[in-house]
């Protein structure tokens, strides 16, 4: 299997709650390791261009609202299949109908207030780490 890189969010529910290590525990124990990291709190401009994917769903306005509402952990992953295991270890989108073990199941709150993003596909993961890291800032 290949080694990949995946871009991920620790988001604001998690800051807010103090329980970023908690994610990071799940995530590093999936067998993935974090080689960039930064805190940050992102604007309306960063948060709407990071999920301009979405702006014709209804949910856009409060999940750039969300997204702004405190700081956020964004996290360059590699492992072997990152980004396709660390959907896994996330878990589904809405933490109702997420696995047991998964992020969003042991730790989020809502289907908004969800905890973490992760990379969808091998053609975002590369374009989500450029948005936030330089080349130097990522440490394989
Ligand atoms: P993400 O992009 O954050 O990794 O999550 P995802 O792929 O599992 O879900 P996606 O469909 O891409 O949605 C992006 C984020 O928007 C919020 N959301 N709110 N209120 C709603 O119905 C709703 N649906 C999605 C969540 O924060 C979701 O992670
Ligand atoms: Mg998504």
């Amino acid at each position: 299997m290949a080694i990949e890189r995946t871009f991920s969010i620790i988001k604001p529910d998690a800051t807010r709650r103090n329980i970023t290590g908690k994610v990071l525990t799940l995530i590093e124990d999936a067998g993935l390791r974090v080689i960039a990291q930064k805190r940050l709190h992102l604007t309306k401009e960063q948060a709407e261009g990071f999920y301009a994917v979405h702006k014709e769903r209804p949910f856009f306005g409060e999940l750039v609202s969300f997204m702004t509402s405190g700081p956020v952990v964004v996290q360059v992953l590699e492992g072997e299949n990152a980004i396709a295991k660390y959907r896994e270890v996330m878990g589904a989108t809405n933490p109702a109908n997420a696995a047991p073990g998964t992020i969003r199941k042991e730790l989020a709150e809502s289907i908004e207030a969800n905890t973490v993003h992760g990379s969808d596909s091998p053609e975002t993961a590369p374009q989500e780490i450029a948005y936030f890291f330089k080349d130097e800032e990522i440490v394989g």
